[in-house]
């Protein structure tokens, strides 16, 4: 109550209290007492393929936890991605004061401290990708205070066995997918024995536990998306980390963590300086009343960075609907991989938000799958190439709508992955290919109009109206698709020919029209209803994330978009505010796309399905669609990239245009932000001030970097050697 009191003082006095600028605040999501609900405020840790859920409770401490392979369904069936089971330390530690859990996002460690009976207890928890384990850590400040058990709980029924320090789980899903989970419990002081399927620790002066959950499924079709037996793997993991003190462990957890997190720093201005003593929630709160919080939304853009390191790395499976985390064996929309907007936008920042690596798992899934998708397509459509249905698993089988150029858009991804990396080989062996045979699928289906004009057939507008011909969604994917497939065909100075033709199928493609309240057609015909606040917005696809519309290019079109987007409304459910967001910061409205941000960050407690509205921001900073859905969490990020920097769009001669601050809005005057990524290559460092650009740094890459800097009506042509950088000042002089 007396912080609540505080922080409304805080709110009368902000403007006087408001600190001078720095990069945002320490970084952590704190609470006041343990989570009771999984979906609202419990933490979530992960090292990319496991991944927990922590409560920070006192009479027992309960984790529950999930692998990214732990699924049903095969090539014929969808599937669901499944709960793996839950980990409960109990403790009896109820009444403890000075209760604190926090989630760290500058290491990604998870930390809970309170006192009970004169004694200060800590735990800590971490999801180490370099030793491929979750580490729980139990301390005190006096010997001999932890008795308890631990009890490992499988969420499909099978039974734990215990012997000696070591808990294991084992079963099988109805699709023959052997899976297994094991936890080592390994004491400093007192005694452990296995009582039952439990393990009971007494007198014990500290514990330190740990945990690993695999299957034998392999991403690879051709072997039947089997490998072995997942036992020996989990053991050796287990045995290796229990070799290492958790020092060690920690100090390669953090290493590695930073290694990608660091890269990108964000200062929007200072929060009142108080802001530390509010919990997140209470913080949350506030914001959502209107107190102005800077450091917050510092901290949700970081957020989204923080969960996609934790939910998808090179060799695991993409982030889901959920990211990594679930704690359902039929959860919503089956927690898979929606490719008519959610999974793209899970990766919208992967590459502008510098964590291209990150982007990795959705590649080698594209890759994996695309044998099935082809076998699929070719009993549908009777065509070369790839596409799917609009609900994805990971063995290929999909469900519901086909959504034609799906496999257009995930081609997108393909392509930027290179625009942004410049990795030749890359490109050469795994991206070209790709885009390649999606343009088959095109050459297949496009369609001539009497007038020349082509169009897609039968096609459908993300989740919206009814099957016909030449739907916007679908004509803007596919010149998506053909422009990229150009560019990658000229960097990697192949297939000329080919080129020659797809260039040419792409200059007949019918583009978007703008019918008669001046809006940008979502379909063909003009029917577009001025009043229909649908939350999908696929008609406005080439303006974001695609590149076909922009207002420096093509205003007409460009203001008929912004006509279809106000007619929409802020007003939807998560990932529909976060879409926004992006679209206002490409149309150069940096005030708009900031009122969504705040309506998006805005506390929010529904859980049940809600199509059209109801979106914001849950206590532990989930992202509600609602339920939670963490496209949202990944699309303000990429909100925030977009409002700082842009790249999309190039000169005549092909140099990639580097527009600094684009949609800076009014509510951040101050700031900076370093490690932004763009096309071509480049890393930039920007500052500004009382709203206008004060620095920028530009970095090459690892090839020679040709751009133009963009900074409202200023340009400059700039040449970087390979690995070196050029320092401008707000009039994009040379500063030094
Ligand atoms: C699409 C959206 C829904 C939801 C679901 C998972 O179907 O239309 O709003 O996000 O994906």
């Amino acid at each position: 109550m007396m912080q609540k009191t505080l922080w409304q003082l805080a709110f009368l006095f902000a403007p006087l209290m408001a600190s001078a600028f720095s990069f945002a605040g320490d970084l952590k999501l704190w609470y006041d007492r343990p989570a009771t609900d999984w979906m609202l405020e419990s933490l979530p840790i992960g090292n990319g393929r496991l991944g927990g859920m922590i409560f920070g409770g006192l009479d027992a401490e309960h984790v529950q936890f999930n692998e990214d392979s732990l699924w049903t369904g095969d090539e014929h069936d969808t599937g669901y991605y499944q709960n793996f089971g839950d980990l409960f330390i109990d403790l009896g530690h109820a009444g403890a004061k000075d209760y604190r859990r926090e989630l760290d996002l500058s290491r990604a460690i998870h930390q809970v401290s309170y006192t009970l009976d004169g004694v200060t207890y800590r735990r800590e928890a971490f999801a180490s990708h370099p030793d491929g384990v979750i580490v729980l850590r139990f301390t005190a400040d006096k010997p001999g205070r932890y008795s308890g058990a631990v009890r490992l709980v499988d969420a499909h029924n099978a039974g734990a066995g215990a012997q000696g320090d070591r808990l294991t789980v084992t079963g099988s899903l109805d699709n023959g997918l052997k899976y297994e989970s094991q936890v080592l419990v390994l004491n400093e002081g007192g005694r452990i024995a296995t009582d039952g399927d439990q393990l009971r620790f007494e007198d014990a002066d500290a514990i330190t536990i740990l945990l690993d959950a695999g299957t034998n499924y392999l991403n690879r079709s051709d072997k039947g998306w089997r490998r072995e037996d997942p036992h020996a793997r989990l053991a050796a993991a287990l045995d290796a980390a229990a070799r290492k003190s958790v020092d060690q462990l920690r100090a390669a957890h953090v290493a590695d963590y930073q290694n990608l997190f660091d890269r990108v720093r964000l200062g929007l201005g200072g929060s009142p300086s108080d802001v530390s003593s509010v919990t997140t929630v209470d913080r949350l709160a506030a914001y959502s009343k209107g107190v102005k919080d800077p450091e917050l939304e510092a901290l949700f853009f970081q957020y989204g960075r923080y969960l996609l390191i934790s939910s998808s790395r090179p060799g695991s499976l993409p982030a889901n609907l959920q990211g990594l985390w679930n704690n359902s064996n039929q959860p919503p929309w089956r927690c898979d991989y929606h490719v008519d907007i959610n999974v793209q936008m899970n990766y919208w920042p992967a590459e502008p938000a510098n964590l291209g690596e990150c982007q990795q798992p959705l590649i080698d899934w594209i890759n994996s799958a695309r044998p099935v998708w082809a076998r699929q397509t070719q009993a549908e459509f009777h065509a070369r190439g790839w596409t799917t249905r609009c609900e994805n698993g990971i063995y290929g089988g999909s469900s519901w709508a086909w959504i034609n150029a799906a496999s257009a858009w995930l081609c997108q991804h393909v392509w930027e992955h290179y625009a942004f990396g410049g990795d030749k080989g890359y490109l050469r062996d795994v991206g070209y290919p790709m885009l390649k045979e999606v343009c088959q699928f095109w050459e297949d289906r496009l369609k001539p109009m009497p007038d020349g004009r082509l169009v897609c057939p039968m096609g459908f507008s993300p989740e919206h109206g009814p099957i016909e011909d030449g739907v916007s969604f679908e004509q803007e994917l596919v010149w998506d698709l053909f422009t990229n497939t150009i560019e990658a065909s000229k960097a990697l100075d192949l297939d000329p020919g080919y080129r020659a033709k797809i260039a040419q199928m792409r200059d007949k493609l019918l583009v978007p029209k703008i019918g008669k309240w001046g809006q940008l057609q979502e379909w063909m015909v003009d029917r577009d209803d001025p009043k229909d606040n649908h939350r999908h917005v696929s008609h406005l696809f080439a303006l974001y994330p695609g590149r076909q519309i922009s207002p420096l290019t093509t205003p007409e079109l460009a203001k008929a978009a912004q006509t279809s987007l106000e007619a929409r409304g802020d007003e939807s459910t998560g990932w529909s505010k976060a879409w926004k967001i992006n679209l206002w910061a490409r149309l150069r409205d940096g005030d708009h796309a900031y009122r969504l941000m705040h309506n998006q960050l805005r506390l929010v407690g529904g859980k049940s399905v809600n199509m059209n509205q109801g979106g914001g921001t849950y206590p532990n900073l989930f992202d509600a669609h609602p339920p939670f859905q963490i496209d949202g969490n990944f699309g303000y990020t990429s909100g925030v990239c977009e409002m700082l920097l842009q790249s999309q769009l190039q000169t005549p001669d092909g140099r990639p245009i580097l527009d600094l601050l684009p949609a800076l809005p009014a509510a951040w005057p101050d700031g900076r932000v370093t490690g932004l990524r763009a096309r071509g290559g480049f890393t930039l460092d920007l500052s500004w001030k009382a709203g206008k650009l004060t620095q920028a740094m530009i970095h090459a890459g690892t090839t020679a970097g040709r751009c133009e800097v963009r900074y409202g009506q200023k340009t400059k042509v700039l040449d970087i050697p390979a690995g070196q950088g050029r320092t401008l000042d707000g009039m994009l002089a040379a500063a030094r």
